[in-house]
């Protein structure tokens, strides 16, 4: 865009290290509207919704502004943000995201950053911009598209009139009573895990709402469906603008012919605001590592077990992985020149551990992307993006350097972004 200098840098050129991989972008402007984007074609018809998201940063010392914004374009343009301010600067990655819901028919879909006018270069890294099923998840059109529980309620508000903000767009949505939901039908028939994510608060600026993100694969069968389910549980929730983010995986052993996301608020605490409700079918397997791990690979001397209860970020169990120098992955086959995009949650089991995370092409010593993670306690998402050459299989999962390791939520799909990881290097 005019106005716009970009650049992609490598570690150790600036005081910023990359996010994931071995190159950020960085970006900033001296016009309104300056910025960079990419165009996706993409037949966008009334309720499609696109999730975008990133890692960001003020490149050096500073604290930088930047928007993200997903435009649906061809049509009249359908567009939802989220602004960064005071955005931290050096190694201070802090991620961003915001979905888009079309109330009538486009033809791309345009992911875009806009840095502060005449502000500091922000660093991009890890862009990925998928399909939800969940339609109207960012709540920016009202109430559209979810359905709610017996006694419960659904409100939508914009900002300013509760003491919160939207996370994302215009509006976000209130839950009391019972869970809001979201049903649809899986054609022909489902094998795959589906993800779940969102923002979560407490209304107003108290703090306690509590509840569940729910996800499930549920199977017809007389005289009672049968349903599997995981779930994140969460209490105590902050409010004003300090939005949580949440995340949970179901797989299911057994064909299934429809999947639900709910959100379900917990009794006797304030109204649950939710936002940016992201559902999509993953390339992995067992990724909420919720009572089976048997299609999960070991390379030596890895250990792949796992923890249950408070110990897990969601379901019941989480992984929980160990052996210096080992790997625990899953080899995920997918047609040339695909673009993914990882996302997990790790803690350490131990008092410390460290891992990284990373997408190997069979046969290359040079992995397709990687992000490691000096762990303690509290969990921590991770995310890398890459694209893929070749017909030969990647091979993504943690490798482990020090300690064991918890991992939970592990997401591998297929980005609409070219390039997200901002590394555009073929392997030798
Ligand atoms: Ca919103
Ligand atoms: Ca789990």
């Amino acid at each position: 865009m005019p106005g716009t200098t970009a650049y992609q840098y490598g570690n150790g050129e600036t005081a910023t290290t990359a996010y994931e991989g071995p190159t950020y972008g960085s970006i900033s402007t001296t016009l309104s509207g300056g910025g960079i984007y990419q165009d996706k074609a993409v037949a966008v018809a009334a309720g499609d919704t696109f999730c975008a998201s990133a890692e960001v940063v003020t490149a050096g010392a500073g604290n930088g502004s930047i928007t993200l914004t997903v435009h649906l374009i061809g049509g009249v343009t359908e567009s939802s943000s989220k602004q960064l301010v005071g955005v931290p600067g050096n190694n201070g990655w802090t991620p961003i995201s915001a979905c888009v819901t079309a109330t009538g028919a486009h033809t791309t879909v345009r992911t875009q950053f806009y840095p502060g006018v005449n502000g500091p270069a922000m660093g991009i890294d890890a862009v990925d911009m998928h399909a939800s099923k969940a339609k109207n998840g960012g709540f920016n059109i009202g109430g559209t598209d979810w359905s709610v529980g017996t006694g419960g309620t659904l409100t939508t508000y914009g900002a300013g009139v509760t003491g919160n903000d939207p996370f994302e767009g215009a509006r976000f949505g209130a839950v009391t009573g019972a869970p809001v939901y979201q049903e649809f039908t899986v054609s022909p028939s489902g094998f795959e895990d589906y993800c779940a994510s969102a923002y979560v608060a407490s209304y107003g600026n108290s703090t306690g709402a509590g509840g569940s993100l729910v996800v499930s694969l549920i199977t017809n069968h007389f005289p009672f469906p049968i349903v599997t389910t995981s779930q994140k549980d969460f209490t105590s929730l902050p409010g004003g603008n300090n939005w949580t983010q949440v995340e949970a995986c179901a797989s299911s052993v057994k064909l299934y012919d429809k999947v639900r996301v709910e959100i379900v608020p917990a009794a006797g605490t304030p109204p649950l605001l939710v936002d940016a409700v992201d559902l999509h079918p993953v390339l992995d397997a067992q990724s909420g590592m919720n009572g089976a791990t048997h299609l999960w690979n070991t390379a030596a001397p890895a250990f792949l077990g796992l923890v249950t209860g408070s110990a897990a970020y969601e379901g019941g169990q989480s992984g929980a992985v160990s052996g210096v120098g080992g790997a625990v992955y899953q080899s995920i086959e997918l047609p040339n020149d695909t673009d993914v995009c990882v996302s997990a949650r790790v803690s350490a089991h131990t008092a410390s551990s460290s891992v990284t995370m990373t997408a190997r092409q069979l046969g290359q010593s040079t992995a397709s992307s990687s992000k490691g993670a000096s762990l303690t306690a509290p969990w921590r998402p991770l995310e890398l993006c890459f694209r893929l050459y070749g017909h030969f299989p990647q091979r993504v999962g943690f490798e482990i350097a020090s300690g064991t390791t918890r991992v939970d939520v592990v997401d591998v799909h297929a980005s609409l972004v070219t390039n997200g990881g901002m590394s555009l290097i073929r392997p030798n």
